[in-house]
């Protein structure tokens, strides 16, 4: 296979609410839609899913778009292409910049199965045709709110919810949580907001029975993870910590952690997650499919990924409409008895909404290659 021409379209869906982390809140989730046609005239998309600002990881939208554009299409125009894993190993000597990778191997993904007349899920080799999934709830303004939103999604049949904590929203805030829902898989994301000074804290937090709290520290701090994991029983899970599988076995060997968050954009694309993946089951860390409240194109690869039989742990998939009132793919991701269709049609399996594609593109580029 060789890639013939690349367009990426710049689109910025509003959010049904605004979502707050510990890093800012977020109100339209704007992305890259990246599309790349073959020789044969075939067309595989790939979403580039990063931030406007460097709080989650170094990468932005902007500097991800200008690196696919300027050197890695470049590049991958260059090559023959005879499996989705060649891309991986194109751009292996390309450090970080791992959600620019992670859009073309997408692409290619998608591509591939096409070309082959598979689902990803089929390439992929999956066989559950439906995932169980949870949710990830933003920072509310007081513990009132939080309760009534975890209220209506355990209504809406979520069988595990994730509270974003920071310092000054978080102890009350989950206690608050399990008095009301004492058996509620439940867990915190910290995204890298805490120090070592707060142990006593998380000590704290360590009593409520939480399925596991992610990334308390830093976001390339190994050696803290595992001194914390140490002195609490409930499992650390590494989100912004690992982009790669060599981070995933130094998580391990180091004992940093006991789960993996696991983000295809995050660790460079599909093949590199597979091979974390892997990695995880045969040493027995826990993985599950993170999110980055994808759009429709984004959304199909995660459930993809999350069919795998490495994945035994509901995943930071929700059904479209927790995120858009509006998405650029033609059918809504719904949640049935907790649980999310994995798409069986060809390729990612899922079809742009032409419509709200340009409704909501902000910016066009079309990408010459040669
Ligand atoms: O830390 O997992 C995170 C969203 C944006 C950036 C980082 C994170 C998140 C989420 C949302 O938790 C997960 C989702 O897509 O539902
Ligand atoms: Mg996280």
């Amino acid at each position: 296979m060789r890639i013939q021409h690349a367009k990426l379209y710049k689109v910025a869906l509003p959010l049904v609410e605004p979502f707050r982390t510990s890093y800012g809140i977020l109100d339209t989730k704007t992305f890259f839609l990246l599309e790349l046609t073959d020789e044969l005239g075939t067309v595989g998309y790939g979403e580039l899913d990063a931030f406007l600002v460097p709080d989650y990881t170094e990468e932005t939208l902007d500097t991800a778009a200008h690196i696919i554009e300027f050197l890695l299409l470049p590049e991958l125009k260059k090559v023959l292409l005879k499996e989705p894993k060649d891309v991986r190993t194109l751009f292996s000597w390309v450090k970080g910049n791992e959600m620019a990778k992670a859009a073309i191997d997408s692409a290619c993904y998608d591509l591939f199965a096409k070309r082959r007349g598979v689902s990803l899920a089929e390439l992929l080799k999956t066989k559950q045709k439906k995932i169980p999934v949870g949710v990830s709830i933003g920072i509310q303004n007081s513990e009132e709110e939080l309760i009534s939103s975890v209220r209506n999604y355990v209504a809406e049949g979520y069988t595990r919810v994730k509270i974003k904590i920071k310092p000054h929203a978080d102890l009350s805030f989950l206690q608050k949580v399990r008095e009301e829902f004492p058996d509620l898989l439940l867990m915190a994301d910290a995204n890298s907001a805490y120090t070592t000074e707060q142990i006593p804290l998380l000590k704290q937090i360590d009593q409520l029975n939480l399925a596991m709290i992610e990334q308390p520290f830093s976001v390339r701090d190994f050696v803290n993870h595992a001194r914390l994991q140490k002195q609490i029983h409930t499992p650390i899970c590494l989100d912004e910590n690992i982009r790669s599988l060599e981070d995933a076995i130094q998580a391990y060997e180091l004992q940093s952690a006991k789960a993996i968050n696991l983000k295809i954009a995050r660790v460079g694309g599909l093949t590199e997650a597979i091979l974390i993946a892997q990695f995880c089951e045969q040493v027995g860390m826990l993985v599950w499919c993170g999110g980055m409240l994808e759009a429709g194109i984004g959304r199909a690869f995660n459930i993809a990924l999350a069919a795998r039989s490495e994945f035994h742990f509901p995943g930071d998939i929700s059904a479209t409409k927790r995120y858009f009132k509006h998405d650029i793919i033609k059918k809504d991701f719904e949640l049935n008895n907790g649980e999310i269709e994995v798409p069986q049609g060809l390729g990612i399996g899922v079809e742009l909404d032409q419509k709200n594609l340009q409704r909501f593109t902000i910016e066009e580029r079309d990408i010459v290659l040669d």
